[in-house]
């Protein structure tokens, strides 16, 4: 099982959360990645998503998800490949059957009859739900804090059954997910992390390997 974090994208050319430079500096957590902060403020929460959703349409993939997705079409055993990223970059690198556990930046999802659709342009207080007709109902289709994150399930048996858990360009503050490496040691597996810093979880792991997502990926499929 492979995880992936912002850090893989980073090297397309979209932000990651923490850090200089993160996306979240000049934004508080609470009011953009939070059910209360859409509700306080819807239209400063689509702001913030249609500034990312029009970025990631504008970038590329990298070395990294190409080599992910040599993975899964070269290799003979099963690969389950699970994104904390809300980009498509591992499907246009021809990654299969990804499990967007943080949700879709290019869907929306209404908050009244829950329809989810494709959605490559900007969402707005006025946007109408085309299932139900609704207006002031659409939302991102992502995963904010305090809420369930998607495929748990899938994930969780996916740890349960995997000989290797590898974790790439993830900070691992954030749960579920960090705590993945630690189900995945108990259920056996074997954990190696691909990260340009150390991580809070870097001390879990059985091998830690410091550097770029975009040399350290290729190198280790190959
Ligand atoms: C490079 C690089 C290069 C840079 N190459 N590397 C304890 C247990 C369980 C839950 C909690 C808990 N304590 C608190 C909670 C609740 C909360 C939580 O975790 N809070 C923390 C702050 C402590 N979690 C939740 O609320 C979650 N839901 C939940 O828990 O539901 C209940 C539940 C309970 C039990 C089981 C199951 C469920 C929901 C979390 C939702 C997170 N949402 C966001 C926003 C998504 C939409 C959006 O994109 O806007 O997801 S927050 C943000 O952080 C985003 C990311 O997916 C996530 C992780 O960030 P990531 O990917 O790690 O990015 P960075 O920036 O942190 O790190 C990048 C890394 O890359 C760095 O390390 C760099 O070094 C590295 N890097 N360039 C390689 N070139």
């Amino acid at each position: 099982m492979v995880l992936t974090g912002a850090g893989i994208s980073a090297e397309s050319g979209v932000p990651v959360f923490r850090g200089d430079d993160g996306l979240w500096e000049g934004h508080r957590v609470e009011d953009v990645a939070t059910p209360e902060g859409f509700a306080r403020d819807a239209e400063t929460v689509h702001r913030f998503y249609n500034g990312r959703r029009a970025r990631v349409q504008e970038v590329e993939p990298n070395a990294a998800h190409e080599a992910l997705a040599r993975l899964a079409r070269e290799w003979s055993g099963e690969l389950t490949l699970v994104t904390q990223n809300i980009d498509d970059l591992h499907e246009r690198a021809g990654s299969p059957d990804v499990l967007h556990m943080h949700g879709e930046l290019l869907k929306s999802r209404c908050n009244e009859c829950g329809a989810v659709r494709s959605c490559t342009g900007d969402l707005s207080r006025a946007s109408i739900c085309d299932a139900c007709e609704g207006i002031d109902c659409l939302r991102p289709h992502v995963v904010w804090f305090g809420e369930m994150p998607f495929h748990l399930q899938e994930i969780e048996r996916a740890l349960d059954q995997a000989d290797w858990f590898v974790s790439i360009g993830t900070s691992g503050r954030v749960y579920p997910a960090a705590g993945f490496v630690r189900v995945a040691a108990a259920a056996g597996a074997r954990t190696l992390e691909l990260n340009l810093d150390p991580s809070e979880q870097s001390g879990v792991f059985d091998e830690s390997r410091l550097g770029r997502a975009g040399e350290l990926v290729p190198a280790w499929v190959d």
